[in-house]
């Protein structure tokens, strides 16, 4: 009758998520450059990605997550950060338990507070974490409705989920990485955490504004963002004024008044949910800053991009633009044509009538050509 006991003891549970976790991913960065990750994912033949896959639960579901440790080494646990659960399935090592290589672990717990929280690895505290083994996890209203953020909540067209973090690559040598697992003995690690990487989903530097990691949108449309932090570092989402930031929810909790703000504030561990209102721009620029939380200071300031899906962009290659990414100089046509050039925001640039135009006093970055009524998009390097 154990089996009985056990749905007694549980009740139904209306949702199993598999959860396996690894240490042998590669991560790379805008640069070039790679390091070596832990990481979760929700196959066994996926990449290890940083952050891990999300988690979609619905408001009062009985909640399974299914833990399975595949990596070798230190065991794992998986830690549900802001939400309220009992001690055993809250994966802390000294306080729950953890999971050894090839074992299972199963988190149970009723799905709280529709909002944004998070999960990690919990052991070797620090270590594990940013190593990469975190990620998302939503609450959705009680009936699984998306474009709605909580029961009786606002409604939206579209939501970007945003989580920040930073990699200090010291900390991912394998010596740090691979080491002796005793739950009562402090781990040595560096005194210091200083990122060289500072990273929104993953992405650092040029990757952030990378077309193919745009955040698309459709005219005049309501967007939902979620915005959360698991680094060790403080981060500001700075969106452009025009699209009057309202932020509603903060951990998991409608706020008691609206905070009207173009800047949001997110600190290790924290998560805010911000509409933003969109309207017939054809771009937006989202600019994301890490700063020291002892020096205040800001390390690394980093733009993303909002882009409309009613903007075509048409590919370099259809025409002769050329060099493309370009350092300088570019042709575009046989002949002289009207151009202009304009940066990303459509902030005017270059104008003029001529077969060729210099870059040359245009800082490094995504620029946007129109000749005869065509956008084309320009890199320079
Ligand atoms: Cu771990």
């Amino acid at each position: 009758m154990s089996l009985l006991f056990g749905q007694i003891a549980f009740g139904q549970i209306d949702y199993t998520k598999l959860i396996i976790g690894r240490n042998q991913g590669t991560h790379y960065f805008h640069d070039g450059d790679s390091t070596r990750v832990f990481g979760f994912t929700e196959t066994l033949s996926e990449e290890t990605k940083i952050p891990g896959p999300t988690i979609e639960v619905n408001y009062g579901d009985s909640v399974k997550i299914d833990f399975w440790n595949v990596s070798q080494g230190a065991p794992h646990t998986i830690h549900l950060h802001g939400l309220d659960v009992d001690q055993q399935n809250d994966g802390v090592p000294m306080l729950s338990f953890e999971v050894e290589h090839m074992l299972h672990g199963y988190y149970y717990f009723k799905a709280p507070h529709p909002g944004t929280y998070l999960y990690h690895c919990h052991v070797g505290s620090t270590v594990h974490l940013q190593a990469g083994m975190y990620g998302l996890l939503i609450v959705r209203p009680s009936n699984g409705e998306m474009n709605l953020n909580w029961d009786n909540g606002e409604s939206y067209d579209r939501e970007f989920s945003l989580l920040a973090s930073e990699i200090d690559t010291v900390w991912h040598n394998d010596t740090i990485l691979d080491h002796e697992h005793d739950p009562m003995m402090p781990l040595m690690v560096p005194e210091t955490f200083n990122a060289q990487y500072f990273v929104v989903n993953g992405l650092s530097g040029s990757q952030l504004n990378d077309p193919a990691n745009y955040m698309y949108f459709q005219p005049n449309e309501k967007v939902y963002m979620r915005l959360a932090n698991l680094g060790y570092y403080g981060v500001r989402y700075i969106f452009e004024s025009a699209l009057n930031a309202r932020t509603v929810a903060s951990d998991g909790r409608p706020l008691p008044n609206e905070q009207l703000g173009d800047t949001i504030e997110v600190l290790p561990g924290e998560r805010y949910e911000t509409f933003l209102q969109f309207g017939n721009q054809s771009s937006s620029i989202l600019t994301v800053e890490h700063f020291n939380l002892n020096t205040l200071e800001v390390s690394a300031s980093q733009e993303m991009v909002f882009w409309s899906s009613s903007v075509g962009i048409d590919e370099i290659s259809s025409v002769s633009i050329y060099p493309n990414p370009t350092d300088d100089l570019i042709y575009f046509s046989d002949s002289p044509v009207d151009y202009d050039i304009t940066d990303i925001t459509g902030k005017a640039q270059i104008k003029g009538f001529s077969k060729s135009s210099s870059l040359s006093r245009l800082p490094s970055g995504i620029y946007l050509l129109r000749i005869e009524g065509r956008t084309y998009r320009i890199i320079k390097n």
